[in-house]
């Protein structure tokens, strides 16, 4: 390495550093909390392009906006997340679409619009509703002074349902979109997603049409990323020229989230493999832990799922959620026991990778199913529409605060290996996260059960000192022999540090 090498090297060490008391380091992102807000539910502010809504409509515009988000961005820089994922902003569909709900959840039938961006009927520009070009800088230049960055959605496999470019067609006559149904399980490239048009990316036109929007809204909107929709049903040809274009022409190390259905640390290893994005969603993460604290399944076998995970390709991340706009909430799907759900906040800021915290999931926003999945973000007595006078849990809130500051102070929790303590007929979670650059351990412990659980394992000789410190009540527990023994009560995760270490 010549001197020039590791001054880059340093500097790059250096600009992985947190306020915690230790230094981060590890592939890009690797440190972030991610937050996911649909624009159209978050916050309003801006009454003027409100055009469409009609907040009584689970399928409706409810007239959240970059503006809104904008102006409530301290709320998040207070959370703690490092990271705004967006939906994407560019102009939806002119018409709803007749929905039909799910009949359990006693919605009624619905007119669905375009309020969650993916139905993009123009590429060239932004969706009124949301706001404008302008916002969307201003909202980006607000997040960077907060030291947050941001990610872009975006779009390049389909068009909103009758979208004017199904009638586009090159100047010697190729249609720019394949209009037949496929069969996704056949080819998932050519078919139809949901039943929408779909690009014909391998034309040279469509393909640079539609990279040069996407690649100009995010260098003027200063964007540092993108989350890649609908990934699996785009070729590789073309992620590799898209990799190619977002690196030379924004940064070298813009980043790019894959949306890619089903996807795991392993079955994402081809496209790391291939380099055409930093990272993918790990879709596991979220009916594991759900599993594990419904007590379907041994224990151990959670566990096992959790080192797992640390089998990706080095220099690559994958990003794990409990909810998302595509899935249920996951306080539901624990029937709505606040205690389990905990356990699973727990797991997920303990775990390796990039965890992703779907808007209002933090202070315990209501809904199941889709539609629900995607309503209001509860704003309790503040005056924010629309989820102005919907409650709040801030004990919960809370809770994920410290958290992340416990992920952002520990490299352990970020960048560390995993060491399951669990055996086979054992009741209880437990694991051990060492980072041994840092010296850096957390132990992490979890009884799903609904009675108190003793449990006692052998902490790693890699484990600072002689006691270990709880971080929530600060009970010192003293090994023997590098053996703890202690009390879970129940529905509860427990976290503890080496006595010496302090939490923050
Ligand atoms: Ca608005
Ligand atoms: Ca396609």
């Amino acid at each position: 390495m010549n001197r020039l090498a590791i001054l880059a090297f340093a500097l790059v060490y250096l600009s992985g550093a947190t306020s915690g008391a230790l230094a981060q380091a590890g592939p890009r992102w690797a440190n972030e909390v991610l937050y996911f807000v649909l624009l159209d539910r978050f916050a309003d502010g801006d009454g003027t392009n409100n055009a469409r809504v009609e907040r009584r409509n689970p399928g409706g515009y409810h007239g959240g906006d970059l503006k809104g988000l904008t102006a409530q961005l301290d709320e998040l820089a207070d959370l703690g997340i490092s990271a705004i994922w967006i939906n994407p902003v560019q102009k939806q569909m002119a018409q709803g679409m007749y929905a039909q709900a799910p009949g359990k959840l006693g919605v009624p039938d619905f007119i669905h619009w375009g309020f969650h961006g993916y139905w993009i009927d123009d590429f060239e520009t932004i969706e009124p509703q949301f706001g404008t070009r302008d916002d969307l800088k201003n909202f980006v230049d607000a997040a960077h002074a907060r030291g947050i960055k941001v990610l872009l959605d975006v779009v390049y496999n389909h068009s909103g349902y009758n979208s004017p470019y199904k009638s586009r067609t090159t100047p010697g006559g190729e249609p720019w979109m394949r209009l037949g149904e496929g069969n996704c399980e056949v080819d998932p490239v050519t078919c139809a997603v949901g039943g929408l048009p779909d690009f014909r990316t391998e034309v040279p036109e469509v393909r640079k049409y539609l990279l040069d929007a996407n690649i100009g809204l995010a260098k003027y909107a200063g964007v540092d990323g993108f989350r890649l929709d609908t990934y699996k049903h785009v070729e590789s040809d073309f992620w590799r020229e898209h990799r190619q274009r977002t690196r030379g022409e924004i940064t070298q190390d813009f980043f790019l989230l894959a949306e890619h259905w089903g996807g795991t640390a392993s079955s994402l290893d081809e496209f790391f493999a291939r380099d055409e994005v930093d990272a993918g969603f790990d879709f596991s993460f979220k009916g594991s832990c759900e599993g594990f604290v419904m007590n379907r399944g041994r224990a151990v076998a959670f566990g096992s799922y959790l080192g797992k995970r640390h089998k990706i390709r080095p220099g690559y991340v994958v990003a794990h959620y409990l909810s998302s706009h595509d899935e249920p909430m996951s306080l539901a799907n624990v029937g709505k026991d606040k205690d389990k759900f905990r356990i699973c906040v727990a797991v997920q800021m303990t775990s390796l990778g990039m965890p992703v915290i779907y808007y209002g999931e933090e202070v315990a926003r209501g809904g199941s199913e889709w539609p629900l999945n995607r309503n209001d973000m509860p704003w309790g007595k503040r005056n924010i529409l629309p989820g102005k006078g919907v409650a709040r849990d801030e004990d919960l809130r809370d809770y994920y605060k410290r958290l992340i500051q416990l992920r952002k102070a520990h490299p352990a929790l970020t960048q560390g290996d995993y060491q399951l303590l669990t055996g086979p007929q054992d009741p209880g979670l437990a694991y051990v996260r060492h980072e041994a650059r840092s010296k850096d351990s957390v132990l992490v412990i979890a009884n799903r059960g609904d009675t108190p659980l003793t449990v006692g394992h052998v902490l790693p000789a890699t484990w600072a000192g002689n006691a270990m410190t709880d971080i929530e009540n600060k009970e010192t527990v003293a090994l023997t022999d590098g053996r703890f023994e202690l009390t879970v009560t129940p529905k509860s995760a427990r976290i503890f540090l080496p006595a010496t270490r302090k939490a923050f």
